[in-house]
């Protein structure tokens, strides 16, 4: 399965690595492409394995808002 979150305050690459690592980390998550100019973070995943709302917490977590 194959999300992509629209995320907002991201600046640099800091972000774009702490916004990688935190969606990575979560378990069911296969890979996740960031692209910093669009603000959005493509994530793929298996289903069953890990929710929507858990994306957007690990990423709320790093302090960004995702919509
Ligand atoms: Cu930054």
């Amino acid at each position: 399965m194959e999300k992509t979150l629209d995320i907002k305050g991201m600046t640099c690459n800091h972000c774009k690595q702490a916004i990688t690592t935190a969606l990575q980390d979560l378990n069911g998550v296969n890979y996740v492409v960031v692209d910093l100019k669009q603000g959005k973070a493509h994530v793929n995943y298996e289903e069953g394995k890990v929710t929507e709302a858990q994306m957007k917490e690990a990423v709320e977590d790093q302090g960004y808002d995702v919509n």
